[in-house]
């Protein structure tokens, strides 16, 4: 299934949202007006929409286009220009290598590491789960369905168990075992009075006090959430030197533009996407396809 129908809501949102831009005949203030507000709409931030819009409108004039399909194929190329030239391939290169997921509660960590392994075991890779998730029993439990999936085993710490001991563990396991990648699964939320922050820091540390190297800390956002999850991903970023985003429930969200949004604000490139539940609901971000899904015209029953 091509990313196209797997937007979902996203596309749905910003299909209707252009809608009212193709209507109109001419290029005119007004249709520049309605483009920044479905760009607004699908949350992609006002400082990005002005610096946009400038661009597009730039090019608009440069090249004496003055028609609305002219605009918005303009707007698709800008849009390609910004999300583009970045290195999103996962890295390897520890002996394991080690891929720290980190978020607020919710955004799906868990499923991602589960969709995750069950893809990289199946290419080969020798696998090993970290529950570094240690607030409640049920986040091992999940992950340990995900791992069954993948063949691969989990290590796990009891209830409350420090979660970096869990993590080193687990990287101690995979080395001895000659693994290639440990896939740590954090909390969103903590017990003790140290912060998340400072428990994730350790973790990091943790993580690499052995024979691993985290080659990768990946940075789960919730799509849903909007601008909203920008604030808190600001503040992951700042401890959890993130290599990467992972932005879930793509297919839920109304907002696809948070994809431009986050890698703006952050600087940090959008590597994967949740686009469902499902094991195969994870897509590697192209900036050509995402912009093409969303730009599509539906060919009329
Ligand atoms: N529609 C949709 N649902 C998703 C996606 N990713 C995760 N979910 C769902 O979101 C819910 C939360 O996912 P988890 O993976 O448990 O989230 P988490 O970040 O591990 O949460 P905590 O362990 O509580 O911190 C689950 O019901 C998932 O099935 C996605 O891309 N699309
Ligand atoms: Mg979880």
């Amino acid at each position: 299934m091509g990313l196209r129908s797997r937007l979902g809501r996203a596309r749905d949102a910003w299909s209707s949202q252009l809608a009212s831009v193709r209507a109109s005949e001419v290029v005119d203030e007004r249709t520049w007006q309605d483009l920044g507000d479905a760009l607004l709409l699908a949350d992609v931030g006002v400082a990005t929409v002005d610096e946009l819009l400038t661009v597009v409108r730039q090019r608009v004039g440069r090249d004496g286009v003055d028609d609305v399909d002219g605009v918005l194929g303009i707007l698709k190329a800008v849009l390609v220009d910004r999300l583009g030239g970045v290195d999103r391939s996962l890295a390897l290169g520890g002996q394991p290598s080690v891929w720290l997921f980190v978020g607020v509660n919710g955004v799906g960590k868990t499923t991602t590491i589960g969709k995750l392994g069950v893809r990289e075991a199946a290419q080969g890779l020798s696998v090993v789960f970290a529950a570094g998730d240690t607030f409640r029993a049920a986040a091992a439990d999940q992950l340990v369905t995900w791992a069954d999936r993948a063949g691969a085993p989990v290590v796990r710490g009891a209830e409350g168990a420090d979660p970096g001991s869990v993590v080193f563990d687990a990287v101690e396991h995979a080395a001895s075992r000659g693994a290639d990648l440990v896939l740590a699964d954090t909390a969103g939320r903590v017990h003790t009075k140290s912060n998340l922050m400072d428990e994730l820091a350790k973790v990091r540390r943790v993580a690499e006090k052995g024979s691993g190297t985290v080659t990768e800390s990946l940075l789960v956002i919730d799509a849903t959430t909007g601008q909203n999850g920008l604030v808190q991903a600001r503040q992951f970023a700042e401890v959890a030197d993130v290599t990467g985003i992972v932005l879930t429930k793509l297919d839920g969200s109304a907002r696809g533009g948070i994809v431009v949004a986050v890698q703006d604000d952050l600087g940090i490139p959008v590597k994967l996407v949740g686009v469902g539940e499902g094991v195969d609901d994870l897509v590697e971000f192209d900036p050509v396809d995402f912009v093409e899904a969303l730009f599509a015209v539906d060919v009329a029953a």
